[in-house]
């Protein structure tokens, strides 16, 4: 299988370059970087019609969608064990949080991230970013209480679901203080040579 990602370091295109390490597969690696508008040229439209990143070449075809490429290759390369079988009585509940952390954990953090770093000074709104902020702490409240004496979401069987969450978790560290499980879940997490190896600066 030729595989080509498109990405760019500090995005969720991370999610995919860390799930392809850990598969331990060969892959071509294009860098987009979508803060110089590269994501709006005609050529890479083509490719992404959002013109965002991750997108994923597989043998001529692209798939774009963080969650949609990480669920995808982890079935696809289902022996390396990073997603339960579908008879598994796991796979509920890692169907369960690869759709918790995009759909439930992302949108507060995100929203969050946009008006107090990502919009210029004057579009950014005060009473989202509080708003944001409170849900995402909420929402990390309850996950501290489910990562207690667990090493990862699914107990000690690592899986993509903790990709698609812990991806997320690494963008406020500054939050995290409060919240022993959470940093200790991430602390194994940040120890993984795949994490370790697509880490730049
Ligand atoms: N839901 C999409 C979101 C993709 C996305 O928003 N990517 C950002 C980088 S993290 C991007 O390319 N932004 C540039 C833009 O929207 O123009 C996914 O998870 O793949």
């Amino acid at each position: 299988m030729n595989l080509t990602l498109y990405g760019l370091n500090k995005t969720r295109s991370m999610r995919v370059q860390w799930l392809l390490e850990e598969l331990e597969l060969d892959y071509q690696y294009i860098q987009v970087n979508i803060f110089q508008g590269e994501g709006f040229t005609k050529k890479y439209r083509k490719i992404h019609p959002h013109g965002q990143v991750p997108a994923l070449d597989v043998d001529g075809q692209i798939m774009f969608e963080s969650g949609a490429i990480c669920h995808w290759l982890s079935d696809q390369f289902s022996t390396k064990g990073l997603a339960p079988k579908l008879d598994s009585p796991l796979r509920a509940e890692y169907e369960q949080w690869m759709f918790y952390a995009p759909a439930t954990v992302e949108p507060p953090a995100f929203n969050y991230m946009l008006h107090t770093r990502i919009l210029p000074e004057d579009k950014r709104v005060k009473e989202i970013a509080d708003w944001s902020v409170k849900q995402y702490i909420n929402t990390l409240k309850i996950l501290n209480q489910l990562l207690k004496d667990k090493k990862y979401l699914l107990g000690d069987q690592f899986s993509t679901a903790d990709i698609m969450l812990g991806y997320l978790l690494f963008w406020f560290p500054d939050i995290l203080e409060r919240f022993s499980a959470l940093q200790d879940y991430c602390q194994h997490l940040s120890q993984r040579k795949a994490y370790l190896k697509i880490q730049t600066d």
